[in-house]
Order: C-alpha cells, then structure tokens, then sequence
C-alpha cells in the first residue's frame, strides 16, 4: 500500500501542476515583446529572445522563439524559427514582431536593424504556409525604412508593428516608436496600400502599439512614458480617432520595457506581456514573457491588469478540442 501512496501523490502533484502556470512562464531561456495568434484551437506564442549577458550594456537579440498551447498551461516549444539574419537586407537586432494570418498564408512582420544601405530600425516581413512556417523574406528587401519617416529624427522610430484586418478585409499596419503611425497593407500584406498616417490621442506615447477589437469597439494599447506604462485607447473604427482610457498595465518589475499582446481564446482574454521580475538573473535586458487574464467591464473599457506570479489557471475548453 504504502509503494502506491507515493506515485499517487507524484502523480496527483504533476496534474495540479499543470492546471496553473506560473509567471514568468518560461524558465529557460529570457524572453520579451511577446505577440500571440490563435488559430485551430492553439495559441501560438511568438516572442524575442534576450540573450544579452547581464543587464549593464544593451539588448542582444538575434532570433525569435515560437511556443504554442492548447491550455495557456502547457506550452510546447518550437524553438527560433525566424531570425534577424535571414533578411538579408538586416544587419541584426531581431526586435518585436506580429504574426497574422490572411487567405491561409501567415505574415511574420518584425522589427530589425537595416544594414547600411538604409541605415536605421526597418520593419520586414515573412511569409509561411502555417503558424510554424517554415517562413522566409517576403519581399527581399523591407517594407518600412527610416527614409520612409523624416519627420522624427531618431533613427529607431520605425520599430514595433501591430497588423490587424478589419471586418471588411483589409489589413493594417501600425509601427512606430515616438510616433505612432499606421497605413493600409496592400491585399498581398507585403507592400503598403496609400500613404502612412500619424496618430493622435495616445498621451506619452513610446512604442509598442497592438491593435486589436472586441465587440464592436477597436483597442489600441501601447507603451507609453519610460519606464514604460501600458496604457490603452479606444476607437469606433479603426482609423480613429482615438480616445485614450488610461492606464492598462502598470511598470513591469525591474525593466523599464514593456510590450503586450492582447488576445480572446476559449471566451477568456489575455494580457501578455514581459517582465524583468520573477528571475533573479533577469532584468532590463534579460526578459520574460508572463500572461494574466484581462477582464472587460460591462462599458467596453478594460480593467486594470493585475500582474501575478501565479499566472492563469488551464483553459481547458482548449485541451479538450484536441
Ligand atoms: O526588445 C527590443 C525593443 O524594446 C522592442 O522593440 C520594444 O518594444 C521594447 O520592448
């Protein structure tokens, strides 16, 4: 009796175990500027990669790393399977970056440093025939450089594209650190459809913009002040104009970043974001990716995000689809 009492117990502990996460979700690698897809009832986790030493010097990214999940629990790891040198118009820096699917294909747009043809922060995209790819450069050359965007006069302020496509079908980009822009995407999703706009409204705006809509009403979250706060705009229709609601996510423990996605599976929704708290090797250049629910109230604006070390608990209408 007592040599079952033993496995029974381990076995009991493993399946607690698994029906809560714990943030940061990963322990293995530093992760940050987590975008996230859902598609045929898995969430597909696209993150950067801090592989910087320590956090006294500056970011060292140069791939990005893919999980995905039926459950927000269990997550399975695809390793990188995109990185920066395989444009061969980047030089490195393989910053954030959106997955989206359109017409059975799916788009990676990421953020990288050009080489000194153009120099500056570019945004490029990929293309693949699954959320796992395998993907490869889209155009050859970048979708958006630093010519594109005189007005400001960093040479970074084209990093951090958010894609969505509206009820109607047509897609948009959003990028920008400083000031925030967006244009139409051409129906091929790899050239610009007309001219890139500004946006207004979006009070201390640093980078970081997602996009996303939920029952009628269009969401703009971005990273605001340094260190950066989440905060959060809403809209009737996707080009604005844009009403700011405050504050979503407070500073994140220990890294003045902050980069969230923002998604709906199985009727819940969730903030994901990155963290320097959690490790005690982590940090401003040493990231991880955590995820906490997100709740809507009855009027459409979003209560605050309560970050946790616990993380979210299984959704399991997702492992049960399987
Ligand atoms: O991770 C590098 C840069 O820092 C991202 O592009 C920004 O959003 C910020 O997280």
């Amino acid at each position: 009796m007592q040599s079952l009492i033993k496995p029974l117990i381990l076995a009991l502990g493993a399946a607690c175990a698994a029906a809560q996460a714990a943030n940061p979700i990963f322990t293995d690698v530093f992760t940050a500027d987590p975008a996230a897809l859902v598609h045929k009832g898995k969430v597909y986790l696209y993150a950067g990669h801090d592989e910087a030493k320590d956090n006294t010097k500056f970011f060292e990214m140069h791939d990005w790393l893919v999980w995905s999940s039926a459950d927000m629990v269990n997550w399975q790891a695809h390793g990188p399977l995109l990185k920066a040198k395989d444009f061969k118009w980047a030089q490195r820096d393989a910053w954030a970056s959106q997955v989206i699917e359109k017409n059975g294909k799916f788009y990676w747009y990421v953020t990288a440093r050009h080489d000194e043809t153009k120099p500056g922060y570019a945004i490029g995209v990929a293309v693949g025939d699954s959320p796992l790819g395998p993907f490869k450069d889209a155009r050859g050359t970048a979708l958006i450089t630093n010519d594109m965007t005189t007005d400001t006069k960093q040479d970074w302020d084209d990093i951090d594209p958010s894609v969505i496509t509206d009820d109607d079908g047509q897609s948009y980009l959003f990028w920008g650190n400083t000031k925030p822009r967006y244009a139409k995407l051409n129906a091929n999703m790899i050239e610009l459809d007309g001219p890139i706009h500004a946006i207004t409204g979006l009070p201390e705006f640093t980078e970081a913009m997602w996009v996303h809509k939920h029952q009628g009403n269009y969401y703009l979250s971005f990273a605001m002040g340094f260190p950066e706060k989440i905060g959060y705009a809403m809209s009737k229709s996707i080009t604005g104009p844009w009403e700011y609601q405050g504050i979503l996510n407070e500073v994140a423990g220990n890294s003045a970043t902050n980069h969230q996605a923002i998604i709906e599976f199985n009727n819940k929704h969730y903030f994901i974001y990155h963290t320097g708290a959690g490790r005690p090797d982590g940090g401003q250049f040493r990231r991880s990716v955590s995820i906490d629910e997100l709740f809507y109230s009855p009027d459409g604006t979003i209560k605050r995000i309560v970050m946790t070390s616990e993380g979210v608990s299984a959704n399991r209408a997702g492992a049960e689809k399987q």
